[in-house]
């Protein structure tokens, strides 16, 4: 049985969530982080140095970083959702690490700005925002064509990405129009083991 720690609400322990709820693992969550206040403490740090969340705990083995965790269980329990041969899990990792590094920062601006009201808003938020709906763009574009980011089928590419870029197109920010990500998004949504990731009802199939 899996342990994982972090709070539900975390963008980065739903990717886990999900995954786990993908692959019908059987694990326990336990509340971690913000409003729990207990990431700081010497037990925590111990398993995670960051006193950030999700931490995944099996065993002996301690795991932090989501998209390690996500590397990590389809490794063990569900090989097909990453690629088989090297060339494929570039494939599939790629969009993992462009999400940390190409997606991230400009997500956390906007979620913290949420709130903002226009006068409120820095130059380093327009910008950030800016960014983050160029690097969605690319997203769009890689995905015309395609129902999943990688191998023609649901992997831990669209896992990772999925809780983060939901929140991204319901950002209110300035943006183009992303049609390809938006039915990406919609499909992810439909999937049970999402719905139930991220505390959100699965919208009903037309
Ligand atoms: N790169 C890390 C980021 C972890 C992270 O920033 N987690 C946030 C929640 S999404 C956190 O721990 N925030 C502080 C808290 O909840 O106490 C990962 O992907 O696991």
């Amino acid at each position: 049985m899996y342990k994982l720690l972090g709070r539900s609400t975390s963008g980065n322990v739903q990717k886990v969530l999900f995954m786990l709820e993908e692959t019908g693992a059987s694990y326990e969550r336990q509340d971690y982080g913000r409003q729990f206040e207990n990431t700081a403490t010497a037990e925590y740090k111990a398993l995670n140095p960051t006193s950030k969340v999700p931490t995944l705990v099996d065993g002996e083995t301690v795991i932090w970083e989501s998209n390690t965790i996500l590397r990590y269980l389809a490794a063990k329990d569900a090989p097909t959702l990453n690629g088989s041969t090297p060339a494929e899990k570039t494939e599939v990792e790629r969009w993992m690490d462009f999400l940390l590094a190409a997606v991230n920062p400009g997500y956390l601006a906007a979620f913290k700005g949420a709130k903002l009201t226009p006068e409120e808003q820095t130059a380093e938020y327009k910008e950030a925002v800016k960014d983050l709906a160029a690097q969605l763009k690319i997203i769009d574009g890689h995905l015309a064509g395609k129902s999943f980011f990688a191998l023609g089928r649901l992997t831990i590419a669209d896992i990772a990405n999925a809780p983060i870029l939901k929140r991204c197109i319901d950002f209110k920010i300035d943006r183009p129009s992303l049609p390809n990500l938006e039915a990406w998004v919609a499909a992810m949504a439909s999937r049970a083991a999402f719905a139930t990731a991220t505390g959100a009802a699965a919208p009903k199939a037309a």
